[in-house]
C-alpha cells in the first residue's frame, strides 16, 4: 500500500483555497484544507470539502457516450474514444467543407475559468474555425464588469476589486462575500478581512434587497432590485451638488467628468427613491461617509451584473471610487495585474475585441469574441447565412444558467451536430450527440489565470494532477486537439497566439513541432509581469520554478498607482464619459417613468447558498443533507399573506416568459415586493441525488427576447425579473 499526500488547490470557486489530498494505490482517500497555504491558511467550505464525492460519484460520466440514434434526450449508449472521436472528426469536416467554419460554435461554463489548458485549446479550435459563435457564461455573470473596463480604461480583461487589506469604508453592492467567499476579488478568508476592516475603525456596507448572509453581518441598506444604476447616480450627484467631488483626482485622472456629471444630475436621491426604494437622507448621508472616508472602496458583483443596465452600473461604480479619490489607490478600488497574462497579450495583439463584430441575431457587440448566450438558441433556430449548427459545450449547464432553458433545450436538439465535455450528464448535454467525460481538477495540472490578478495578496500556485484520470476520462485539451487532428483542422499554433509579438511567436515555434498549452503558458509566465524572462531576471517566474513551489509562489502585494500602465485609451486617462453610455443613460432617464406591470407586481431575484455550486453540486449526498435542504422561494410574509400563501405551500411563480412551482419560505429578510430564489435546482438529468432533490430552474421565468438583454455586454437579465405569486393548485399551466 503507497500512500501519498499532494498539495493541490480546489478549483471550483475563485478562492483557490489550499488543499491536500491524501491518495493510497492511485485512489483519494481525503481532501482536506492546507494549513500550510499562505491565503487560506487551513481554509476550506463545505463544497470544497465535499469534492471526494464528486470524483467518486458513481454517476459521474466515465466513458464517451453516443445518443442512440433516433434516441430521446438523454437516451446514451457507451461507445470508444476512436469511434467517437473519428465520428465527431469526420461530422465537423464536414459541416467546415458544406458551411463553413462558421457554422459550428462553443458553449463554455463557469469550470473553465479554473482550467488553464482547457481555456487555451477549446479557444484555439474556434480561432482555427474562424467561427463568430462563441457563448459563454460571462453573459450571465461578469461581461458587463470587462464591458465596463473596455469603456473605462481602454482595457477589456481588466478586474478592479477592493483593497481588502484596510479601507475605511467599504460599499458593497450586490454581492454576498460571506456566502459566494468573494468573486472579482480573491480572498479565501474574506471574512476575516471584512471583520478587520471593522475592528479597525472602519465599516462595511451593504446594498442588496434581502438581508444576506454578508448584510446581517454588516451594515445592511436595502434597495429594490435592479435599483443600483439609480442609487450611483445619486450618490455622484449628491457629491456633485455638495462640492464633495475630489477636483484633483478628476483631473489627473479622468476625461468626461463634466459629461458624467450632466448626466447624473437629474439623478437627485428624492427623484430616484421610487426606483431604489431607498429614503434619500440615507443616500445623502452615504455619500457625505464615502467623501469623508479618508480611504473608501466600491465593489459589485453578480447582483450587479444581472440587470436591466448592468455595464453602466459597473462603469459607475469605477466612477464613484474615481470621483471620491479612492481609485487605483491603497485602501480604495485597485488595479489588477496578470500573472499568465494571456489576455493581456492578446489584447494587446488585437485579439481580445469588443464590438468588432455585432452578432447576426439583436446585432450585440461581441466582448471578447463571444455573443450573448441569450441569442444562442435564436442563433441555431434562424435560417440563412451564418446558421449555428454544431456546439461544442464545454462545462457548461446553460439550460439552468442562462435564460429560456426550455427555449434552449428545444434548439439544442435542432443542431446538426452537439458535443459535450463534462463530468455528468446534464440538463444541456442530454441534448447532445457527444457527452465526452472530462477530468476533475483533482485529474489535472493546472496554474491559475484570471483571478489571481484581482488580489490584493497575489499568489500563483502550480499543481500537479493529483489522481489518474477516472475510467476514460481525457483531458479537454487532449480532446480537442484529437478532433482538429482528424477533422484535419491544424491547431498547430492557435491562430491568436500566432499574433502575439514576434519574439513569443519565434519561441513558440522553437518548442516544437507539437505546441501543448504548457508550452505557451510557460511563455507567458516567463515573458510576463513576473517572469524570469528566459533568464535575464532572477527569481522570476518560470513554469519550471512553479512547479518545484508547492503552495505556490506569493508575489508583490498589490499597489495603487498603476493606472498609466492600464489605460490604453490614447488620451491615457479613465473615460468617465464613453459615448456608448449616452443610450444608457436616456433609457435610465425614461425607465424613471416606467410604471410596474400590475400584472407582475414583484420582482424576482437570485441567490446563492452554501452547500450548492450554481448547477452541478446537488449530487453530492453531504451537501444535500438535511431536512430543509430544498429549493424554496424567499417571500416576504406581507406578499405571501396578499397571494394567500403560507410558509411551507407549492407556490407559482409567473413571469411574462414562463412559470414554475417551488416552496414558499416566508421570510422579512427579502424587502416587500421581492422574492429571492436561487438558480440551478430542478434537476432533470443524469443525477440521481439531484433530479430527487426537486426545485425549480428560476431561469425559466428569464426572458430570451433581445429587448430583454441588456444591450452593451448582452447581459442576461436575472435580476429583477417582473413576477407574480401564485397559491399552487393543481398541475403548473
Ligand atoms: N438566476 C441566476 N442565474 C445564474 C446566476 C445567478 O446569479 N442567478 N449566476 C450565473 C453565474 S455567475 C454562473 S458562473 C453560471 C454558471 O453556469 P454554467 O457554467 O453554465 O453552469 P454550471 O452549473 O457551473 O455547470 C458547470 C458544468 O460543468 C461541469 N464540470 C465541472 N467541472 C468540470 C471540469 O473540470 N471539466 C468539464 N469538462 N466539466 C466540468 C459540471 O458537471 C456542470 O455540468 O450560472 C449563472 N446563472
Ligand atoms: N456557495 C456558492 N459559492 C459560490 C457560487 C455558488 O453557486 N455557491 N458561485 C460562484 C460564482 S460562479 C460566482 S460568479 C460568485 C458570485 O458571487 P456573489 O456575486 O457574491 O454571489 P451571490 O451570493 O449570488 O450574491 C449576489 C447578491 O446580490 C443580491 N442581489 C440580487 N439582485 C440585486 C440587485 O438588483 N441589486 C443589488 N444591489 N443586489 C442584488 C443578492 O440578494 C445576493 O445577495 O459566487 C461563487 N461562489
Ligand atoms: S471557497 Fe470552497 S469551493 Fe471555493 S475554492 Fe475554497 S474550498 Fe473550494
Ligand atoms: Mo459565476
Amino acid at each position: 500500500m503507497t500512500q501519498t499526500t499532494v498539495s493541490t488547490y480546489c478549483r471550483l470557486c475563485e478562492p483557490l483555497c489550499g488543499m491536500v489530498a491524501t491518495v493510497e494505490d492511485g485512489r483519494l482517500v481525503s481532501l482536506r484544507a492546507d494549513d500550510e497555504h499562505p491565503l487560506s491558511r487551513g481554509y476550506a467550505c463545505p463544497k470544497g470539502l465535499a469534492f471526494p464525492e464528486v470524483q467518486h460519484d458513481p454517476d459521474r460520466v466515465l466513458h464517451p457516450l453516443r445518443r442512440v440514434p433516433g434516441g430521446a434526450p438523454g437516451d446514451f449508449e457507451q461507445v470508444s474514444w476512436e469511434e467517437a472521436l473519428d465520428d465527431i472528426a469526420a461530422r465537423l469536416r464536414t459541416l467546415v467543407d458544406t458551411h463553413g467554419g462558421g457554422s459550428v460554435g462553443q458553449f463554455f461554463g463557469n469550470p473553465v475559468g479554473f482550467n488553464i489548458t482547457g481555456t487555451l485549446w477549446a479557444g484555439a479550435l474556434m480561432s482555427a474555425l474562424g467561427t463568430g459563435h462563441q457563448y459563454s457564461v460571462g453573459s450571465q455573470d461578469i461581461n458587463s464588469r470587462y464591458v465596463a473596463s473596455k469603456l473605462l480604461y481602454g482595457s477589456i480583461s481588466q478586474v478592479p476589486f477592493p483593497d481588502l487589506r484596510g479601507t475605511d469604508l467599504l460599499l458593497v453592492l450586490g454581492a454576498n462575500p460571506l456566502v459566494s467567499r468573494a468573486s472579482g476579488v480573491r480572498a479565501p478568508r474574506v471574512k476575516e478581512h471584512l471583520s478587520a476592516i471593522v475592528a479597525g475603525g472602519g465599516r462595511v456596507v451593504v446594498v442588496d434587497p434581502r438581508r444576506s448572509e454578508t448584510a446581517r453581518a454588516f451594515e445592511h441598506v436595502s434597495i429594490e432590485p435592479d435599483g443600483d444604476a439609480y442609487l450611483l447616480a445619486s450618490l455622484i450627484q449628491v457629491l456633485d451638488e455638495e462640492g464633495l467631488v475630489d477636483g484633483e483626482a478628476v483631473a489627473r485622472q479622468a476625461v468626461g467628468a463634466e459629461t458624467l456629471l450632466a448626466a447624473v444630475a437629474p439623478f437627485t436621491p428624492e427623484a430616484t427613491a421610487t426606483r431604489t426604494g431607498i429614503e434619500p437622507g440615507v443616500v445623502r448621508a452615504l455619500a457625505r461617509d464615502l467623501a469623508a472616508a479618508p480611504r473608501a472602496a466600491v465593489y459589485g458583483r453578480t447582483g450587479t451584473c444581472l440587470g436591466q443596465h448592468a455595464t453602466l452600473v459597473s462603469v459607475l461604480i469605477d466612477a464613484l471610487a474615481l470621483v471620491t479619490g479612492n481609485l487605483d489607490r491603497e485602501g480604495g478600488v485597485l488595479l489588477g495585474q496578470a500573472v499568465v497574462p494571456f489576455e493581456e497579450t492578446a489584447e494587446r495583439a488585437g485579439r481580445l475585441t469588443y464590438d468588432a463584430q455585432r452578432s447576426r441575431i439583436g446585432g450585440f457587440p461581441d466582448v471578447m469574441g463571444t455573443w450573448p448566450a441569450a441569442i444562442m438558441a435564436d442563433e441555431i433556430t434562424t435560417p440563412g447565412e451564418g446558421q449555428l449548427r454544431a456546439l461544442f459545450v464545454l462545462a457548461g449547464n446553460p439550460v439552468l444558467s442562462s435564460v429560456d432553458g426550455p427555449g434552449l433545450a428545444a434548439a439544442l436538439e435542432q443542431l446538426d451536430l452537439m458535443v459535450a465535455l463534462d463530468l455528468y450528464v446534464n440538463e444541456t448535454n442530454r441534448h447532445a450527440d457527444y457527452v465526452l467525460p472530462a477530468t476533475t481538477w483533482l485529474e489535472r495540472e493546472d496554474v491559475p489565470f484570471a483571478i489571481v490578478a484581482s488580489s490584493p495578496w497575489p499568489h500563483v500556485q502550480h499543481t500537479p494532477a493529483v489522481l489518474e484520470p477516472a475510467g476514460e476520462a481525457r483531458q479537454e485539451w487532449e480532446v480537442f486537439d484529437e478532433i482538429a487532428r482528424r477533422a484535419g483542422i491544424s491547431l498547430f499554433l492557435p491562430a491568436w497566439a500566432a499574433t502575439l509579438t514576434r519574439p513569443l511567436r519565434a519561441l513558440a515555434r522553437r518548442a516544437g513541432a507539437r505546441t501543448t498549452p504548457w508550452t505557451l503558458v510557460d511563455l507567458l509566465l516567463r515573458t510576463g509581469p513576473h517572469g524570469d524572462r528566459f533568464g535575464l531576471r532572477r527569481g522570476g517566474l518560470s513554469l519550471k520554478r512553479l512547479r518545484a513551489e508547492r503552495h505556490g509562489v506569493m508575489l508583490p502585494p498589490a499597489s495603487g498607482g498603476r493606472l498609466a500602465e492600464v489605460v490604453r485609451h490614447p488620451h491615457g486617462k479613465v473615460d468617465l464619459a464613453p459615448g456608448q453610455l449616452a443610450a444608457e443613460w436616456d433609457r435610465l432617464r425614461s425607465a424613471l417613468e416606467v410604471e410596474t406591470d400590475p400584472a407582475y407586481p414583484l420582482k424576482m431575484i437570485g441567490l446563492r447558498e452554501m452547500r450548492s455550486q450554481n448547477s452541478w453540486m446537488h449530487n453530492s449526498p453531504t451537501l444535500m443533507k438535511g431536512r430543509n435542504r430544498r429549493h424554496t422561494a424567499r417571500i416576504h410574509p406581507d406578499d405571501a399573506a396578499e397571494a394567500g400563501v403560507a410558509d411551507g405551500d407549492l407556490v407559482r411563480i409567473r413571469s411574462a416568459v414562463g412559470v414554475i412551482e417551488t416552496v414558499a419560505q416566508l421570510t422579512d429578510e427579502v424587502r416587500r415586493g421581492t422574492i429571492a430564489c436561487p438558480h440551478g435546482w430542478g434537476h432533470d438529468a443524469g443525477w440521481s441525488v439531484a433530479n430527487a432533490a426537486g426545485g425549480a430552474n428560476t431561469n425559466e421565468l428569464a426572458s430570451a427576447r433581445v429587448e430583454d438583454v441588456e444591450f452593451l455586454a448582452g447581459m442576461a437579465r436575472l435580476n429583477g425579473i417582473p413576477v407574480r405569486l401564485e397559491a399552487a393548485v393543481g398541475a403548473v399551466g
